[in-house]
């Protein structure tokens, strides 16, 4: 006879789960709906770190970033509806970001349900559009099968977030329950004849190019990639924010497409007959509001290639639609015999030259602090596998244009354009290569976002550089508002504090640079801190972007 498991209590039962399951971080605001999970944490330390964030959203954008660099997910645990609602904008960004991520949310008690009752809400409804699955743990029997599928559904397939939400009585109650196994990760292969018939459309075509990104790379992925496009000589461009999926010294990388991307890369498109996109899902930033790839027909012929069943045929009707995972495409990709590419020689080495003169920086640009200095010195001193994070934001196209990735994973970057993440994104990536370089871009608006969890960063000894790139404005908002609607400037501006002196507060490392002979030393002494440093990045208002001036948009916007 199998003995009977010994009793548990709910939160006990949950955090042996999460254990079992390989989960090693938390991030969290407590709430107490959910001490019982708490304290089982407490004797979980050895397996499972847990880290107390400043706001749920700076939690939930740990947790995605977290996500996005290992491929596994983390948790993000918060209370009630205060919590659940402070939590949801990172919530969102792994839904859009295909993040895995595993959302648990204190619940009243089973009694209280369907009252109102203290900060009570209908996960089910309120996180329907933004999980990939959203389940109540009723009774604590349940918590070994519903952990399990939990995980199983963020992993697997297209991966994304899923939440719990956990009634505080069902976590004290005392039951014997026998745990799961791990769960496995499940992905799609690539259906038989589907790589011939890409290897057709390839035969035929003049001017073939290659957007790679989405989620569920890795290092083996990316080494098929390289020689896929290798083999094939097919220029290779980025999806917004995928910019690390190819070497960017690579002969084939042409560069990123999304937001503050080249007109070249936006011409070559155009011209191009053939578009195999891999991973990615081909978003609006990416195609550039639907207009570099028009649905529901594209005029070049396109090779989709995702994870999800449902995406390849979606919104562009594919002509080859490959439901797979990238690494088993790029494994038979990689494997392909290679095809006569002498048609797209001189395409392919322009697409590449093109790319070459967009990274050098726009001339003439006003301003003591140049932008385009500071990123040539970025790109020589940070190594292979520094990792870069991003805010969303008109400073974060400096690091898209001028930055070049070589290793993977090394850009973090909210695809969805969410301000507030490049901090928490920063944090995440540090705790997890503590040994890496790890550099925030954060505009002035995005850091009095979540930059208070600098904190969180002293508290838990956690030491990324972030560049404060301040304009004193909300400044992408005020660009539209000026092509829009020129001199009619509303709500933009910011008043801001002295951002050095405000994270010496913190007890951060604090530097201020105005010019540009003053960022290498500051950034060698912030990088050699030892603890969190705050690097505010004084840049004239008027550099709006990397390729123009705010008061060459008004102008532009009054001609027309
Ligand atoms: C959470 C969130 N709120 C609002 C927006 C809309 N928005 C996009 S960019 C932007 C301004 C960003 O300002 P800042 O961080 O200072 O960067 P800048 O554009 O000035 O370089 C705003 C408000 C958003 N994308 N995300
Ligand atoms: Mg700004």
């Amino acid at each position: 006879m199998i003995a009977s498991p010994a009793p548990r209590t709910g939160g006990q039962i949950l955090i042996d789960a999460l254990r079992i399951h390989g989960i090693d971080t938390v991030f969290c605001v407590p709430g107490e709906s959910y001490l019982a999970a708490l304290d089982a944490l407490a004797g979980a330390a050895d397996a499972i770190r847990t880290i107390t964030c400043r706001h749920e959203g700076g939690a939930s954008y740990m947790a995605e970033a977290y996500g996005k660099l290992t491929g596994k997910p983390a948790v993000v645990m918060v209370t009630r509806g205060p919590g659940a609602c402070n939590a949801s904008v990172g919530v969102h960004t792994a839904f859009q970001d295909s993040t895995p991520m595993l959302v648990l949310i204190g619940q009243v008690a089973r009694d209280f349900e369907y009252r109102e009752a203290f900060q009570e809400i209908d996960y089910h409804t309120f996180y329907a559009p933004l999980c990939k699955w959203v389940a109540q743990v009723e009774s604590a029997e349940r918590l070994p099968e519903l952990v399990s599928q939990a995980l199983h559904r963020a992993c697997s397939g297209r991966p994304g977030p899923v939440a719990l939400a956990l009634p505080e009585d069902m976590l004290t109650d005392t039951v014997r329950v026998a745990d799961a196994a791990t769960y496995q990760r499940v992905q799609p292969g690539v259906e038989p004849g589907a790589i011939d018939r890409m290897r057709a459309l390839l035969t035929s075509a003049k001017r073939p190019l290659v957007i790679a990104g989405g989620s569920g790379w890795s290092q083996s992925a990316c080494d098929d990639l390289r020689r896929f496009v290798e083999a094939n000589n097919l220029p290779t461009g980025a999806a917004f924010r995928n910019q690390d999926r190819l070497d960017n010294h690579h002969a084939n990388y042409i560069g990123p497409f999304g937001v503050g991307a080249s007109a070249a890369i936006g011409a070559l498109i155009g011209e191009a007959d053939l578009v195999i996109a891999i991973g990615a899902r081909l978003g609006e930033a990416t195609t550039q509001g639907y207009t570099l790839l028009v649905p529901p027909r594209t005029r070049q012929q396109l090779v989709h290639v995702h994870p999800d069943p449902s995406e390849p045929g979606r919104v562009y009707q594919a002509d080859v639609p490959i439901c797979a995972s990238v690494e088993n495409f790029l494994r038979e990709a990689a494997a392909m015999p290679p095809v006569d590419h002498s048609a797209w020689t001189k395409w392919s080495a322009g697409a590449r030259a093109a790319y070459l003169e967009d990274l050098e920086p726009t001339e003439g640009l006003p301003g003591d602090l140049d932008m385009g200095a500071v990123m040539a010195h970025l790109r020589e001193c940070l190594p292979a596998n520094a990792i870069l994070t991003t805010d969303a934001g008109n400073f974060s196209t400096w690091m898209h244009r001028h930055y070049q990735y070589v290793d993977y994973p090394t850009q973090l970057g909210p695809t969805n354009g969410s301000m507030g993440y490049g901090v928490p994104a920063a944090i995440a990536a540090r705790l997890v290569h503590p040994h890496r370089p790890v550099v925030a871009f954060v505009g002035d608006g995005g850091m009095l976002m979540t930059g208070q969890e600098i904190a969180t960063a002293l508290h838990h000894g956690i030491d990324p550089v972030i560049l404060v790139i301040n304009n004193n404005m909300y400044g992408t908002i005020r660009m539209h508002q000026e092509r829009a609607y020129p001199e009619r400037v509303h709500a933009t501006s910011l008043s801001n504090p002295h951002f050095a002196d405000w994270a010496r507060t913190f007890g951060a490392h604090g530097e201020r640079v105005t010019r540009t002979d003053e960022f290498a030393p500051a950034f060698e002494r912030a990088s050699n801190a030892g603890k969190v440093a705050v690097i505010e990045l004084c840049i004239d208002p008027e550099v709006i972007s990397t390729r123009t001036t705010l008061s060459a948009v008004r102008e532009k916007a009054k001609r027309h």
